[in-house]
């Protein structure tokens, strides 16, 4: 039998997770990983890319690995760990550093908007952020990266890294594809709907966390922030309505142009409530098996301890292949 090809992603723990989170990526991880070699992880160590509570950061990173397996990601087909108990991210990390351009670097959008938002203290992390990603995706000999489309800009990043390095030094990686879903690709703020929903710039209002409440979901969507109209269609300039939209066709699998339809003669109200009762549905399930997954710490360990060696062995070999090609003495 053919060996599986190799998928890879994984979420930074700076919070717990949003709605965007797990539309834009988690959700896609479950439906594609029956075909895959799988390895889902928690990215501390790019979370601490900006400042983190210590104790917040441990809980956040479990909240994240908890959520991936109540998701439904399973263990047959996927390695579940955390970044930082794979060493070989941050030691591949660092040579792909030296082989990526602080001009390529400095267009990333990411950077760009992060560290405008922090002035003169940017820490370096955040700048070569790309690096460690790449490192992440390179280490498994990866086909595919399923992640939200504010990330497409990395993958082609990374895959331009494994080809300046297969061209210096013969196949060393595989040139990973991203896969960005058609529907649930940005979810936006509720508050701000012309940008993002995201775990570290949203406020408390513009963000559904997926440890939210049903109350604080519903809330939150009632004072969605929508436009001064009161016809409801899918168009760009209605920012607010169009991701009230894709929230439910994310989840409900309906098309924008069905859900539409069925609000034919209907108040924005009607979608803002609808909208939060689908969401509060879909995350029940979700929330009451991560907290199931949470309560038995020590299965978790085990779970997460497993993965780590499983992942290590395979970084290992990339990561020797590496180390050989470029010159390194053998140890
Ligand atoms: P932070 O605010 O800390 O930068 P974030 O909420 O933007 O975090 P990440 O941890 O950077 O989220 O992203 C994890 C995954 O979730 C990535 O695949 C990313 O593309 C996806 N994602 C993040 N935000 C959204 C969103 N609003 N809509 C769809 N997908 C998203
Ligand atoms: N940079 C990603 C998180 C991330 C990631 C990865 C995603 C880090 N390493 C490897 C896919 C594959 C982000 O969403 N900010």
């Amino acid at each position: 039998m053919a060996a599986k090809k190799i998928m890879v992603s994984g979420v930074q723990p700076t919070h717990k997770l949003t709605l965007g989170n797990y539309l834009g990526a988690i959700k896609n991880w479950v439906k594609l990983q029956n075909e895959y070699e799988c390895y889902f992880f928690s990215v501390d160590l790019h979370a601490i890319t900006s400042r983190q509570d210590p104790k917040e950061l441990g809980e956040n990173t479990l909240f994240a690995l908890a959520t991936y397996l109540a998701a439904g990601i399973d263990l047959e087909h996927a390695t579940i760990f955390v970044q930082s108990h794979v060493r070989q991210h941050a030691e591949l990390a660092w040579v792909l550093n030296c082989f990526c351009y602080m001009g390529e670097l400095g267009r990333m959008t990411q950077f760009k908007d992060k560290s405008s938002r922090v002035g003169e203290t940017i820490p370096v992390g955040l700048f070569t952020y790309p690096a460690l990603m790449a490192s992440d995706i390179l280490l498994y000999q990866t086909e595919l990266v399923p992640v939200g489309a504010d990330q497409k800009q990395h993958l082609e990043l990374t895959r331009d890294i494994a080809i300046r390095m297969n061209n210096l030094y013969g196949p060393l990686f595989k040139v990973p594809e991203p896969y960005i879903p058609k529907v649930g690709a940005r979810i936006m703020d509720l508050q701000s709907p012309e940008n993002k929903m995201s775990k570290s710039v949203s406020t408390e209002m513009g963000a559904v966390f997926l440890s939210d409440s049903a109350k604080e979901i519903e809330k939150k969507f009632k004072r969605a922030v929508t436009d001064s109209g009161t016809e409801i269609s899918y168009s760009d300039e209605k920012a607010g309505i169009k991701n009230l939209i894709d929230i439910q066709s994310a989840i409900t699998g309906k098309t924008a142009e069905e859900i539409v339809a069925s609000y034919q003669g209907k108040l924005y109200g009607h979608l803002k409530v609808d909208t939060a009762n689908i969401v509060i549905q879909e995350l029940k399930p979700l929330q009451e098996r991560t907290q199931q997954f949470l309560s038995d710490k020590g299965e978790l360990q085990r779970i997460l301890r497993l993965g780590a060696d499983k992942a290590a062995a395979k970084a290992e070999a990339t990561l020797k292949n590496v180390y050989r090609a470029i010159g390194f003495v053998p140890y």
